[in-house]
């Protein structure tokens, strides 16, 4: 990819619940070139009051819709932030919101017919112009298990319920999307081992940003 100097690009961070996304982005702020731009996780654990990620897990056929509303609201609006520096990366974006969550949800019957109709107009209206634009997605890829080990130990108390047939679903949905056999995606994608050690990931994703953020 050749860019003019003035260019900004943005870059979003992918992969399945953890897969390590957080401790990449944390790895990237060290640089003055990128400005990272973290999940809103925050706004779902509490908002105005209410934990909307554990009602989520609690009730997903309930609470799936409103979180994914929410969801795609919050993370359209991270897209459209500016950024003052060269590069904006962004973990996760609004189409893994779309692509991976929505469909998993749907696929399994969580979301309902109208439900997913209208997630998918709203969708279609946020995307629309050229706000929610990614010029690199760096996907982290991880093996199933890898992720639920991970999960365990950061122990978050709203995700004690994943299960491994979760997270392999999940996996799936990453794999349609990113997978460069099957994908019918026209961004970039940087396939990135996850289940190697931290610094192995780093590396490799290093070497693509600054890369980026130079030319
Ligand atoms: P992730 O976005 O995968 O964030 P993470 O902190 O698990 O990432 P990593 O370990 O790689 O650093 O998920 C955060 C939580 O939000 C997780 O419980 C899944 C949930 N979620 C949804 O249910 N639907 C969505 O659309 C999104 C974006 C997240």
């Amino acid at each position: 990819m050749v860019l003019s100097s003035s260019k900004k690009i943005t870059i979003a961070v992918e992969g399945n619940i953890g897969s390590g996304k957080s401790t990449v982005l944390d790895h990237l702020s060290k640089s003055s070139l990128c400005d990272i731009i973290a999940e809103p996780i925050e706004s779902w654990t509490n908002l105005k009051g209410d934990n909307l990620l554990a009602m989520l897990y609690n009730d997903p056929h309930r609470w799936g819709f409103a979180f994914q509303a929410n969801a795609q609201m919050t993370l359209a609006k991270l897209h459209a932030q500016p950024s003052k520096f060269p590069v904006k990366i962004m973990e996760r974006s609004i189409y893994s919101a779309r692509y991976c969550f929505v469909e998993n949800l749907y696929q399994n019957k969580i979301l309902q017919n109208v439900e997913y109709t209208i997630l998918k107009d709203w969708f279609q209206l946020l995307t629309s112009n050229d706000a929610c634009h990614l010029d690199l997605i760096i996907y982290l890829r991880a093996n199933p298990e890898t992720c639920l080990e991970r999960i365990k130990s950061r122990n978050r108390p709203e995700e004690q319920s994943i299960t491994l047939d979760y997270l392999q679903q999940l996996h799936e949905r990453h794999e349609e999307w990113l997978s460069s056999e099957i994908r019918t995606l026209t961004t970039p994608v940087l396939i990135v081992d996850a289940d190697q050690t931290k610094d192995d990931v780093y590396a490799a994703t290093n070497t693509h940003v600054l890369n980026l953020a130079t030319c």
